[in-house]
């Protein structure tokens, strides 16, 4: 291609040259080795080997370059479209891609699955446990409250497949306050002073007196026990906002 074009650009020049020559009636060798001696010149100027490979490559590489980056513009494009910002998201969407467990019922620890559980798979669970839990608090403070939830023990025996070997159970909160069990104390059942006849199991609760708790107030789960025998100031054992449930 550049080739053609120099001889081109060559023939050109001679014709003009020949055209002036004609016109002229003067010296016509002196004349025509003029003309050559500027052909060569232009041409040797102009195009040096070297130029004409830059001018001619340079285009080339230059759309290949545009080429490679709008197929890169286009492959980008779809992604960017299958990733809608959270804003844009539908609660049940986002519910779907949420990938912040902070208020998940975590299990860990020594059980065959550790576990990371949303209300509505505790929901789902044929565990569940309710009823009116006494409390009595340091103070002597007394008092009943209804809670459901599921049966912990069960939780960690059948959901969770908790190890042969462990004998802790820490029930830890959001805000650090941790209560620590026995396997023998999730496994065992307590009593309520007021009433020998009833017997409760320890339970996750998340709805308190009718109410589930607000997610907005922190991981919505709180441990509920109930007495081991009369006397026994179970109050501050009922662990709020718990995060995880660490076995050992
Ligand atoms: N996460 C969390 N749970 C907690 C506590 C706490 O500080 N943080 N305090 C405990 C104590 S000492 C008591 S007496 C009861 C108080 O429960 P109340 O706030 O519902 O009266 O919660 C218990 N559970
Ligand atoms: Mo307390």
């Amino acid at each position: 291609m550049k080739r053609l074009f120099v001889i081109f650009l060559v023939l050109l020049l001679a014709i003009t040259g020949c055209t002036s020559d004609t016109a002229t009636e003067g010296p016509e060798i002196a004349e025509e080795t003029d003309s050559n001696d500027l052909q060569e010149e232009v041409i040797e100027e102009i195009f040096e080997e070297d130029e004409i490979e830059e001018a001619v490559e340079t285009p080339i590489e230059e759309a290949e370059e545009n080429l490679y980056t709008e197929e890169k513009e286009e492959e980008k494009e779809p992604l960017v479209a299958e990733t809608p910002a959270y804003e844009d998201l539908t609660e049940a969407e986002r519910t779907e891609t949420e990938v912040d467990e902070t208020n998940n019922l975590k299990i860990k620890g020594l059980v065959e699955k550790e576990l990371s559980l949303i209300l509505d798979q505790l929901k789902e669970m044929d565990i569940i446990f309710e009823a009116d839990f006494y409390s009595l608090n340091n103070f002597g403070t007394t008092g009943y409250t209804h809670f459901k939830g599921v049966k912990l023990w069960n939780l960690l025996k059948e959901k969770a497949l908790i190890r042969e070997e462990a004998s802790k159970i820490s029930i830890v909160a959001h805000d650090g306050y941790t209560v620590e069990f026995t396997v023998e104390d999730v496994q065992r059942e307590y009593i309520d002073e007021t009433d020998p006849t009833t017997k409760y199991p320890m339970i996750i609760a998340w709805e308190e007196n009718g109410e589930e708790y607000s997610p907005s107030e922190g991981a919505p789960y709180k441990l509920v026990v109930g007495q081991k025998e009369p006397g026994d100031i179970n109050k501050p054992k009922w662990v709020s906002n718990i995060d995880v449930i660490l076995v050992e």
